[in-house]
């Protein structure tokens, strides 16, 4: 079987585990440690593809449960696959639908077969289970996906964590046996365990001896603290594969960003930088800057001075506050444009970090001034 998911690791960093390579797929390769821009619905809110070349996204990411409940599987199938019917050619990878269903949809009730649950669209009652997760995900054709998992609250008890990753483990196995496409896409195992290291090591046992051709995180960033989510991440990165790439799911504030990669962590996801420019914050070197408030409105720099991107280079504060108070559109697109351009150019920098073998140095700077 050809694998069409590879990773080629180039560095180790000399002080800390993280690492500089790169993601070989079906539709390119893009370096990584990368930050994935989240395009739920087949569009990363208000950026075209374009754009997202133009800033150096390689990979996106997409939804299955969205996906799935409009337009549907079968109309983004007819199209010739997410990538035509986006107009993107780089990498997709989706979620599987877990996560989105805990997280959105009504009464639920998991069970052994799978997760009933109702739309949170048509309150249609509705069944996902790993086996059907896997067929929307080979109908929409991105070229990473997701196995189904159950991610469960980080202070769950015990009992039920241990009970919820040997499902998670069984419903990777049927996932795996499911995927009708193994060379053109490629399935990747989650590791769960909530914060009981025991559990996060069986999780990660189970799923790397099925031989995924990459390993996600999840269960983390659901309401712990950053140490806590730090020392999981600490304890579980090395218990996966060197040669298989490892993404941390949910995760995209930047300091959380340069804390996975000095623990050994290649890809990041997160709605935060897009989510939060809809409201009017962005992410700049100095911090967060709120540049929907009043103290801006007579501020004609940069949102950023040490950023290149478009909005910084052509735009001032006081204008895009002016048009995301007025809710012309054209403000959350420059904030959206400026926040993703902010984590992908963070990104590349701890390429070079990595490269150089600075990385503390380069976290400790950016701390010192993000905050
Ligand atoms: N599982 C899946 N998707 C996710 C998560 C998870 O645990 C998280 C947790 N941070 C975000 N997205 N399938
Ligand atoms: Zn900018």
């Amino acid at each position: 079987m050809t694998e069409p998911i590879r990773y080629h690791l180039i560095k180790k960093e000399k002080h800390t585990g993280a690492r500089l390579g790169e993601l070989i797929t079906p539709h390119g390769t893009f370096p990584t440690p990368m930050f994935m821009p989240v395009g739920t619905q087949a569009s990363v809110k208000s950026i075209a593809p374009e754009e997202l070349d133009e800033m150096g996204a390689g990979v996106i990411l997409a939804n299955t449960y969205h996906l799935w409940l409009r337009p549907g599987q079968e109309i983004v199938k007819e199209a010739g696959g997410l990538h035509k019917f986006m107009n993107w050619d780089k990498g997709i990878l989706t979620d599987s639908g877990g996560f989105q269903v805990f997280s959105l949809a009504k009464i639920r009730d998991i069970t052994e077969e799978g997760v009933h649950f109702r739309s949170h669209l048509s309150g249609e009652k509705l069944f996902l289970s790993p086996e059907k997760a896997i067929e929307i995900e080979n109908d929409l054709g991105p070229d990473i996906m997701m196995s189904f998992d159950e991610c469960p609250p980080y202070y769950e008890s015990y009992d039920y964590v241990k009970k919820s990753i040997e499902r998670t483990s069984r419903w990777a196995e049927r996932g795996l046996k499911a995927h009708r496409n193994p060379d053109t896409q490629g399935l990747f195992g989650i590791v769960q365990g909530a914060g009981f290291k025991d559990l996060r090591k069986q999780s990660a046992a189970e799923l790397t001896a099925m031989d995924f051709p990459g390993y996600s995180i999840g269960g983390l960033s659901v309401g712990e603290s950053k140490a806590e989510m730090n020392e999981m991440l600490e304890f579980t990165t090395p218990l996966l594969p060197e040669t298989k790439p490892r993404y941390l799911m949910g995760v995209g504030s930047p300091d959380a960003l340069i804390d996975g990669v000095i623990r050994g962590i290649d890809m990041f996801d997160c709605v935060l930088p897009t989510r939060i420019a809809r409201n009017g914050t962005c992410m700049t070197s100095h911090g967060r800057l709120v540049v929907k408030n009043a103290a801006y409105a007579h501020d004609f720099g940069p949102i950023d001075d040490n950023c290149d991107c478009y909005t910084c280079r052509n735009f001032s504060r006081a204008y895009v506050r002016h048009l995301i108070k007025a809710d012309e559109t054209f403000g959350l697109r420059l904030t959206s444009y400026h926040n993703l351009y902010f984590l992908l150019h963070t990104m590349k920098q701890v390429r070079q970090a990595i490269m150089d073998d600075n990385l503390l140095d380069f976290r400790a700077e950016f701390f010192e001034n993000y905050g």
